[in-house]
């Protein structure tokens, strides 16, 4: 005998996906709609593995004043697995606490559907329920009050009581992931101390096991990627959680509807622009296998003949070259263009005229930050800038490939 239940986190619905500079209409509509897209299939998945529950770990909205396009959403989501049997536990984390910010603690939906709990952020609640295969279930979280929670909220959990399986919920980071803010806070073994069977949490939006059993933890990702910070590319969606027993199996279903992908494109090879396109359409084509849209940032890399066709051509161009050619289900957000030429100021090192002279000053500020910092600075536009001595050394990597390209070095 075993039951299921559904592990979701980090909705962001309707998230506005700020900083993505998309100019199709029909992909801004795409992303528009992809975060509450994701919703519904999150809710005929659940239905369709005839789930017991379903949990929503966090951040189901993107902002405290909570979009009543997201409310509704949400509504009518939590509405069909009700008629379905099927219960929706929830906690808010810091992108949409109980009460903050001008439109406290405001909600659309005051009436929710019998099978719906939201957690209190007073204190933590229990909740029981039978599940389909007869054990009994209780379910323990607590939500956010307000935006900055920096007390550890896993400290309240009271501990599992009687028989049966005991699952905690919670917004938190564990192991203070450095990517996300240090809200509620704790380490793993503050969690496995706890004595739950499982902590389903939310916040941090790489999908990872952190824990396999007694507890099972786990943070599911976000439900759908929101731009080209690691965390979220790749696969987005949620977790379906066998329970047998003492047994807890995670299996990972994809929901989101639009995925963000880097690819790396090595220019090494490529001798003229031409080829630079071919090999980037190359990379499109591989991504063009699944249902849903990939959108596509490359990254150039390599030292390339095409440099100067790369340096003198406009950006736009090259994605739009791209995009009128791109598989149907691929799109292109840009092209980070990281390529170097061929010639290197190195081998000019040893030569004793104007080139050899270049080379040697090249070699001795790269050596020098603080001089070249200097020498930025004193540049009104770029006062108070700050840069770190990485920073300054690919400034004069840069700097030294331009001279080399403005000089035709090697051409
Ligand atoms: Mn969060």
């Amino acid at each position: 005998m075993a039951f299921r239940y559904l592990h979701a986190a980090d909705l962001h619905l309707d998230t506005p996906f700020d900083g993505l500079s998309v100019t199709d209409p029909k992909l801004k509509e795409r992303l528009v709609e992809a975060s509450l897209v994701a919703l519904d299939k999150l809710v005929d998945t659940a239905i369709r593995e005839s789930v017991s529950f379903v949990v929503l770990a966090g951040d189901i909205y993107d902002g405290a004043d909570r979009g009543i396009r997201a409310q509704v959403r949400t509504l009518q989501a939590t509405r069909k697995l009700d008629q379905e049997g099927i219960w929706t536990f929830i906690v808010h984390g810091n992108h949409d606490p109980v009460a903050s910010g001008p439109a406290s603690g405001w909600t659309a939906v005051r009436q929710w559907p019998p099978r719906v709990h939201i957690f209190s952020a007073d204190r933590v609640e229990v909740r029981e329920l039978v599940a389909s295969d007869g054990t009994r279930v209780t379910v323990s979280g607590i939500s956010y009050p307000r935006r900055d929670v920096r007390e550890g909220l896993h400290a309240r959990f009271p501990g599992p009581e009687g028989e049966g399986f005991h699952l905690a919920l919670l917004h938190a980071n564990v192991g203070s992931v450095a990517a996300h803010q240090p809200y509620s806070p704790c380490r793993l073994e503050d969690l496995v101390a706890t004595r739950y069977d499982a902590w389903a949490l939310g916040h941090v939006h790489t999908r990872q096991t952190l824990r396999a059993s007694a507890p099972f933890i786990a943070y599911p990702g976000n439900l759908q990627g929101r731009g080209f910070k690691p965390g979220e590319l790749g696969a987005k969606g949620a977790l379906v959680v066998e329970v047998d027993g003492r047994e807890v199996t995670p299996r990972f279903v994809e929901l989101a509807t639009v995925r963000f992908e880097e690819v790396e494109v090595d220019a090494g090879p490529c001798g003229d622009l031409g080829a630079v396109v071919d090999s980037l359409q190359a990379a499109a084509s591989r991504w063009a296998t699944g249902e849903g849209t990939v959108l596509l940032r490359g990254v150039l890399t390599g030292r390339t003949g095409a440099y100067e066709d790369l340096a003198e051509q406009e950006p736009e161009a090259l994605l739009t070259t791209l995009r009128d050619r791109a598989p149907a289900s691929v799109d292109w957000a840009g092209v980070d263009i990281r390529v170097r030429p061929i010639a290197d100021l190195t081998q000019l090192l040893e030569r004793q005229d104007m080139q050899g002279e270049l080379a040697r000053g090249w070699a001795e500020l790269r050596g020098a930050p603080s001089r070249v910092r200097g020498a930025l600075q004193a540049h009104d536009g770029l006062r108070g800038v700050t840069w770190t001595d990485e920073e300054l050394a690919s400034i004069s990597d840069e700097a030294a490939d331009l001279a080399v390209f403005l000089l035709g070095v090697g051409a």
